[in-house]
């Protein structure tokens, strides 16, 4: 039953990849350094749909290189890679009949780059994993927008800006945003981008869901169901609370002690610095000292680490990852199984 798993409990550490539309943005927005995740700087900003698309027209990652990206990760000791296909900003990393929103078709580029990533992952035997954001989407109209309340109130850089049209809107700040139902969004986006994806980038080896705000049984049941074009995926515990388990656990930004632990699988997601998107700004990195330590809690504890890396909008890996990588290579090589 459970040797779908295998290769994954040995698999022990991996490398997750925020990349999008926002690392344009960068963590900025009119002059303003926007808090947290730069992933989330849509919604924290509340950037109207039409101004937020405008940005993929400088989105042109010409320095992307998808051998070198597996390379750096296969050389940390890294067995396995989950990129965002699609985050909360709905827009997909590869061509897409579901939505003109994608990077193929709105942006100089003009190119899928998850094609190229699963070539390499293929080259160098690491498996390939995507993660789908299934139910916020900010640019397709229908899906969700999770509200995420401060008590400072905007601009404090911790903080999202919540005016009252949000607040009455379901967390949507733009009319455009609910022009259609979260059922339409589902079938007409959601379930058919997922089989693309389980279509077209050969063997994928996770599906990684995040955030289920608003879902319902009925709409999970599509998008499990979606799930037998790979019949050896295996899926995280986000796709909708309850009564979807997945089949592993996904503790963020902590190491569970072990009293926590229950005998389920689990993994680990963490950044590096403090944002999983990129940020200009954000060089507060964490020592490669630290990240040792951290993989070997884990895997100590039976766990996997999934190490986030967030590309600027070049395609560039930044320079505090490519160190830390570098720094677990070099431990690697001398204490590491492989
Ligand atoms: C969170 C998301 O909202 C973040 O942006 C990020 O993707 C993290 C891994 O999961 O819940």
């Amino acid at each position: 039953r459970d040797q779908h798993m295998k290769w994954w409990r040995e698999a022990r550490f991996g490398m997750f990849i925020h990349w999008g539309d926002y690392a344009v943005l960068a963590g900025n927005y009119k002059g303003q350094q926007v808090g947290r995740g730069g992933e989330w700087i849509m919604n924290r900003a509340k950037i109207p749909v039409a101004e937020y698309q405008q940005y993929a027209r400088q989105f042109n990652p010409v320095k992307y290189d998808a051998d070198a990206w597996v390379k750096t990760a296969r050389d940390a000791g890294m067995k396995y890679i989950v990129i965002t296909a699609k985050h909360h900003d709905g827009f997909a990393m590869f061509k897409s009949a579901a939505s003109k929103w994608n990077i193929a078709d709105a942006t100089p580029y003009g190119k899928d780059v998850l094609k190229p990533l699963a070539a390499a992952c293929k080259k160098y035997g690491i498996k390939l994993g995507f993660y789908y954001s299934q139910a916020q989407d900010w640019n397709n109209p229908g899906g969700a927008a999770a509200r995420k309340i401060a008590s400072e109130g905007w601009p404090n850089p911790d903080s999202a800006k919540i005016d009252a049209f949000t607040q009455a809107n379901n967390g949507h700040w733009d009319p455009a945003q609910f022009s259609a139902s979260m059922g339409e969004y589902i079938d007409r986006v959601a379930v058919p981008q997922v089989k693309e994806l389980l279509t077209n980038y050969g063997e994928v080896a996770v599906l990684w869901w995040d955030t289920p705000t608003n879902m319902t049984d009925e709409y999970a049941k599509k998008l499990q169901e979606a799930l037998q074009l790979q019949p050896n995926i295996i899926t995280n515990d986000r796709l909708k609370r309850p009564n979807f388990p997945g089949d592993y656990k996904t503790p963020e930004q902590k190491i569970p002690g072990q009293s926590e632990l229950d005998g389920r699988d689990w993994e680990t997601c963490m950044t590096m610095n403090g944002t999983w998107g990129y940020k200009s700004y954000d060089h507060k990195w964490k020592s490669t000292e630290t990240l040792i330590r951290n993989l070997i809690d884990i895997a100590s504890k039976n766990g996997n680490y999934l190490l986030n890396v967030g590309p600027d909008a070049l395609g560039q890996f930044p320079q505090g990852s490519i160190d830390g990588l570098k720094g677990i290579g070099q431990w690697m090589k001398v204490n590491g199984e492989s």
